[in-house]
């Protein structure tokens, strides 16, 4: 079976320091580019998403205006384009056959609403490529990891969360998250 990991949003913003940065984000990173770098050839394809937002509107209500609340609105981060929209600077990135990019104008957690640079959905690029099984790693376990994982579970695909490999914004809606990931038919393991 062709299997695929798909390495969410791992971008400076997202990261300590960043606009919107969770704690573990750059030791995530960090341990992502161990898996890549020793186990690369357990996977046909490795996708990475990052959040791509627009700089001059509040891309559908999901920049605040004012204070954040942190489950649906943000502060200003991965802005198109700016530093904060990079990957992290511990991610091996030399071994990312594609990328997605998602939330331009408007909220997207999923990397299921990303598409390439030719305009593919994520969905359709790893059906193209035969790929049925999934690995999700990345940040921010409570949103884009997974609603990442509820998408790939919903477009049919075999979906396997690794731990150690995902960092959350909260840890009680972080939990919450794993909990409803394992509910769905996500395997969360190592
Ligand atoms: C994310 C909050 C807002 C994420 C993105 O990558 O998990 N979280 N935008």
């Amino acid at each position: 079976m062709k299997s695929a990991l798909i390495v969410v949003d791992v971008q400076n913003d997202f990261c300590e320091g960043g606009a919107l940065g969770v704690d573990g984000g750059h030791d995530v990173a960090a341990a992502i580019s161990i898996l890549l770098r020793e186990q690369a050839n357990r996977y046909d394809l490795v996708i990475a998403s990052r959040d791509w937002h627009d700089g001059d509107n509040d891309n559908g209500g999901h920049f605040a205006h004012g204070e954040p609340d942190y489950v649906t609105t943000w502060p200003v981060h991965c802005v198109a384009g700016t530093e904060g929209a990079e990957y992290a600077p511990e991610l091996l990135t030399d071994l990312i056959d594609v990328e997605v990019l998602k939330g331009q104008g408007v909220p997207a957690y999923s990397a299921f609403e990303g598409t390439t640079d030719s305009g593919e959905l994520l969905a359709d690029l790893l059906r193209d490529r035969g790929v049925e099984a999934v690995d999700v790693v990345g940040i921010a376990t409570d949103y884009c990891v997974r609603a990442t994982a509820l998408d790939a579970v919903s477009a049919g695909f075999s979906v396997r969360l690794l731990d150690g490999l995902h960092a959350g914004v909260a840890h009680e809606s972080s939990e919450a998250a794993l909990v409803e990931m394992e509910t769905a038919g996500v395997e969360l393991t190592v």
